[in-house]
């Protein structure tokens, strides 16, 4: 059931917001910004959006925050709430047209289909190039704003309903909840230098007010080997993650794959209409999938420009190995799909699988 509504909140948008976000709207237009927002919020669509609410009194200025105090954002725009999908639709269909690579206003996502994981390969039966292997998905409950119109109440309540589905889970999903505020710094760096944990801290989260009540109702869950891992409240309710070294692809999925099934009989998840699983930010709407591996082409990396021309053509991400806003260290790549909507589960992890092969076999050519 789709969990976003049509019809815009009652009231006016307070006039220092109004002249805040004009203000900076202005700026953002000067600027030399080559985000998706600035491409696609004209002045007669700002006039146009700029008064708008949502049921949960968000506006225009929680959606763009981010882009207004960060010039340098890709895309700069975030859904502070579901219904903000379509009360600001006018920006938001155009940026995920172009951010999704074609999904235009009359498409519609569809229905989820995992397929069968034991149709994949391992990416790289000989280990020569793949380090790690990750599939990740975001997912939202139904009825709660995302991170940005939370109330530190319904954080908590959040957390509370992901913890307890989570520890009913069994076998290689079965674990552990750690809350943030219980570990020690040596800890956490640990856990992230790990890649297990996610980062606090990223400016273009700030700007959105997505660290509010930081570091409470934020933790992971983890199973023993840390091959099956949840973050709770970092930018989504949840982020659905499994990990594991070497290039097995498919066991990978299929861990994914089961663990969603699962968590998908215990917790109502936001979906929309026409743009399936929905997510504080436009491109992890739909599968909500990013699929990636770490994996050293120490030949393919000394040409950057092809490298990322190759990898447009594929449809594929390059990223620092410290996820996105990171430098690639050691010439390791983070290579991960970039399409998320408009496909099912099995064609992007097929699109990103063929991809990350082409690399390979270009890497043996050069
Ligand atoms: P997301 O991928 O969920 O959007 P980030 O881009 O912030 O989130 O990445 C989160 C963490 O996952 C980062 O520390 C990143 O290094 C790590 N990561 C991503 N892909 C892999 C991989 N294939 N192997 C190991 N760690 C990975
Ligand atoms: N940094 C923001 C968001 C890009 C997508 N990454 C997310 N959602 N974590 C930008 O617009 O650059």
């Amino acid at each position: 059931m789709a969990c976003s509504a049509n019809k815009s909140g009652s009231g006016k948008v307070d006039p220092e917001i109004l002249q805040k976000l004009t203000t900076k709207y202005v700026l953002l237009q000067k600027s030399d910004s080559k985000s998706l927002t600035k491409k696609y919020l004209t002045q007669e669509l700002f006039e146009k959006l700029k008064e708008k609410k949502t049921k949960y009194n968000m506006t225009l200025l929680d959606c763009i925050a981010t882009v207004l105090d960060n010039h340098d954002s890709s895309v700069g725009l975030y859904a502070p709430c579901p219904d903000s999908y379509d009360v600001f639709g006018d920006l938001f269909d155009i940026v995920i047209e172009d951010y999704h690579i074609g999904f235009p206003k009359s498409a519609v996502h569809p229905p989820m289909d995992w397929g069968e994981a034991s149709d994949l390969q391992n990416i790289d039966p000989n280990g020569k190039y793949v380090i790690s292997t990750r599939v990740r998905t975001a997912r939202s409950l139904k009825d709660y704003p995302f991170n940005p119109g939370l109330s530190e109440e319904q954080y908590k309540e959040i957390e509370t309903k992901v913890t307890c589905a989570l520890c009913q889970l069994t076998g290689d999903l079965r674990g552990q909840y750690q809350p943030l505020y219980e570990m020690s710094d040596d800890e956490m760096n640990k856990l992230i230098d790990d890649h297990i944990l996610f980062k606090g801290g990223d400016r273009f989260l700030e700007s959105a007010n997505a660290y509010r009540y930081w570091p409470n109702a934020r933790g992971v869950f983890t199973n023993p080997p840390k091959t099956f891992i949840v973050w709770v409240n970092e930018e989504d309710h949840m982020r659905i993650i499994s990990l594991q070294q070497g290039g097995d692809l498919a066991g990978v999925y299929k861990r994914l794959a089961d663990a969603v099934k699962e968590l998908d009989r215990r917790l109502e998840f936001c979906k929309h209409k026409r743009f399936g699983y929905l997510s504080m930010c436009p491109t992890n709407i739909g599968t909500g999938i990013r699929a990636s591996v770490h994996i050293k082409l120490p030949k393919m990396s000394q040409n950057e420009a092809k490298l990322n021309e190759i990898a447009g053509r594929l449809n594929l991400q390059i990223r620092g190995t410290g996820g996105e806003h990171t430098e690639s260290k050691g010439g390791v790549l983070d290579i991960s799909n970039k399409r998320r909507l408009g496909v099912t589960e099995k064609e992007v992890i097929k699109e990103m699988f063929n991809g990350i092969q082409e690399l390979i076999q270009l890497e043996e050519k050069s």
